[in-house]
This record gives structure tokens, sequence and C-alpha cells, in this order.
């Protein structure tokens, strides 16, 4: 995979040397390259801001330069160091939700270019342009606002990168893990069995397997209830069997609620 990065902060994707998205980079599995904006100003002062029209606090961040580098960064024209049309992604509140559903779309993606914006955002016509030559999404990691995209860059490629293929090790972690199934992960244990008076749960050393992935789905099911309810009530009914409906209506006493269906109370 082939990812593209434009930011006036070149320096804060230093990390992405490291870890395994080093590795990755390393061994040709993703080919990343970050750009300096300012490449594309031409004034003195090589200026990326301006104040916004209609008003209003802060500064927007000016077109021609944003225009300049999509045109380097995406020409319309295939050329022959064999580039592909790229996704744009723009990290911003007012974007769509980043799930792990969108991250597996984008690992099977072939290219990918970031636009990092800085004070108040990025001028609509940047997107509107771009939108008119390769597909364009605005993207957001949840609701509170940063000072830029960079983070969120890091934090998005972290979780694509990590789907490509042989970047993790062990492929079999990845369908176990929180999310996978629409639930939270259960609590996780390693030795000793016994730690500052704290006890391993004893159906983990059991060995049953069954009672474990029993043990293991029930926990799933009372976390996401206590943290997650808006996973609960977006699970397919068919997602849940017999127990897991008792695990879950216990869930519920136990909050206060009441046993699926509440029926004729109160009326
Ligand atoms: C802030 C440009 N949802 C996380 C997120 C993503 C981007 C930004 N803020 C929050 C942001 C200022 C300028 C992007």
């Amino acid at each position: 995979m082939r990812v593209d990065i434009v930011s006036i902060f070149p320096e804060y994707f230093a990390p992405l040397d490291l870890s395994l998205i080093g590795k990755a980079r390393a061994n040709g599995t993703l080919r990343l390259a970050v750009h300096d904006l300012r490449t594309w100003t031409h004034d003195v002062h090589r200026t990326v801001d301006d104040t916004p029209y209609g008003g209003g606090p802060g500064m927007v961040m000016r077109p021609e330069p944003w225009g300049e580098a999509l045109d380097a960064l995406a020409p319309g024209e295939l050329s022959p160091d064999g580039h592909t049309l790229p996704r744009l992604l723009v990290p911003s509140p007012a974007g769509v939700p980043f799930t792990q559903a969108l991250a597996h779309e984008l690992a099977a993606e072939s290219h990918l270019l970031f636009a990092c914006g800085r004070y108040e955002g990025i001028d609509q016509r940047v997107l509107d342009h771009a939108a008119t030559r390769m597909p364009v999404t605005e993207v957001s990691l949840g609701d509170y606002v940063l000072f830029g995209g960079e983070v969120a860059v890091l934090v998005i490629l972290e979780a694509v990168t990590r789907l490509l293929p042989g970047v993790l090790g062990n492929a079999g972690s990845l369908d176990e893990e929180s999310h996978a199934h629409g639930l939270l992960e259960a609590p996780l244990y390693t030795k000793p069995a016994s730690w500052r008076g704290l006890d391993v749960p004893e159906v983990l050393r059991s060995g049953d397997h069954a009672r474990i992935d029993r043990w293991r789905r029930d926990e799933s099911l009372l976390r996401t209830a206590a943290r997650r309810p808006d996973m609960v009530a977006a699970l397919a009914p068919e997602a849940l069997g017999e127990r897991d409906r008792a695990a879950l209506d216990r869930a519920a006493l136990d909050r206060g609620g009441f046993s699926s269906p509440p029926g004729d109370v109160a009326k």
C-alpha cells in the first residue's frame, strides 16, 4: 500500500519509523511519504492560512497550496512510476465515524492520501474540487476537537496498517479482538495465577474450553452492556442466543433495569 501525508508539521510523523509500522515500511509492505504543505507555497512567508469569509473565530487554510499539493500527489493521468489514483482522507470533527469496518475498507485500497488540516480547517473548495477527481472521505475519530488532523492520521494509519497482509504476525489475533464481533472483548489475564491477593478467575485455569468460551462470551456481553449500550442495541437479533439473552437480562437487572421485555409495568 502507498500512503502520502500532507501536513504543515511533518515532524509529527516521526513515530511512523518505529515498531510494526516501521517494519512494514522497511520491508516494503507500506510505502509512506510525508510532505510539507509549505512546499506548495510561493510567498516569502509561506502562508497557508487566511481569515474566514463570513467572519468567525480563527483562520482557515487557503486553497492554493492544497490545490497544488493534490495536483502533485494525485495527478489525473497515469504517470510512468505507475502511481494509482488515491483515496483522499481528511480528518475532521465533521467527518463520518472512523470504525473498524472503515479501517478494513481502507486496508483494501492501494493508495491513501491524507490531508491534515490545522486552525479551523481547510477551505471547502479544496475538498469539492478533489472530489471531481478522486474519492474523498472526511473522517472523525470521535466527538472532540484536536489542534489538527495529524494525530488522527497516526491513529487511522495504525488501525489500517495492522490489517495489511503480513504485518501482524499472528493472523488469528485479528478476529478475536474487540469490535470484530460487535462486542467488547472479555478481560485478559496472564501469569502469575495470584498477584497482590487477586486471583485469575478459576474457569480460565480449568482447561474446560467450552466453559471458558461461555465465560468469555458472558463477560463480553456484561461489559458491552455496561459500557456500550449503543453496541448492544445495534446487534442483529440472530447474533444473540438464549444464553446470551439471559446474560444480558442479568446485567440489566444488576443495573436496576427491567428483565426483557419490560411488559405492562407502570401503565
Ligand atoms: C481539528 C483540523 N475526531 C478527531 C479530530 C480530527 C480532526 C480534528 N479534530 C478532531 C481537526 C482542527 C483542524 C482537524
